[in-house]
């Protein structure tokens, strides 16, 4: 299918073949070994539904004392490269003048979502966001780069990729539910999202 924009984000639909979604989930296999997958808590104290982990030389983590990019996991070891076949879609997509710092792995379980909010914990956001999506569809919400007003709503399938740049880049954003067991690229099921940044 071709691309197309959706309030500014670039959505390619089918970037990626099948075989090449199972070779990235192969790869995220190891980065998942070596830095587990973990549940972050909100500055207020609530505990995400998505699980998360990273890779790359800084990871996103959150906790009591709020949001930030971190050079370690929660358990103290440092965050595993990211993956060659994710470094690929970045030079393709977005710039081989720089590799992003971070690779954001959000596991969304049944019932799991993620409530709109803005990526701003970045230090240059002339640098857009890449957004990969793998295993079950994902409804994602696109609003505006302030709070309230209309939004759009798109499925996100198995290997869509988007490009959150430009005036998009701060945009709201989120994700209100998963079709869980839409896709059998995972065999237990749930949707892996890796979202791409430059950090400073
Ligand atoms: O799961 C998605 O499609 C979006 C994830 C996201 O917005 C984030 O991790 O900041
Ligand atoms: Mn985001």
């Amino acid at each position: 299918m071709t691309e197309f924009d959706l309030r500014g984000f670039r959505i390619l639909p089918e970037y990626l073949a099948p075989a090449c979604q199972a070779d990235l989930v192969s790869a995220l296999r190891d980065v998942v070994a070596q830095a587990p997958l973990f549940s972050p808590v909100t500055p207020s104290g609530k505990t995400m539904s998505v699980r998360m982990t990273s890779a790359g030389r800084y990871g996103w983590v959150s906790d009591r004392s709020g949001y930030r990019y971190s050079g370690a996991h929660p358990a103290g070891q440092p965050w595993p490269d990211i993956p060659a076949a994710v470094l690929r879609i970045w030079r393709d997509l977005v710039s081989d003048r720089r590799d992003p710092d971070c690779c954001l792995l959000n596991y969304y379980g049944e019932g799991a979502r993620m409530g709109l909010h803005q990526d701003r914990d970045e230090a240059d956001f002339s640098w857009p966001v890449l957004s990969i999506s793998l295993g079950d569809e994902g409804l994602l919400r696109i609003g505006n780069t302030a709070r309230g007003g209309a939004t759009a709503s798109h499925w996100l399938r198995s290997g869509d990729v988007v490009v959150m740049g430009g005036a998009a880049r701060l945009a709201y954003h989120g994700v209100d539910r998963i079709r869980f067991g839409s896709s059998t690229l995972l065999p237990k099921g749930g949707r892996i999202n890796l979202t791409c940044r430059v950090v400073d």
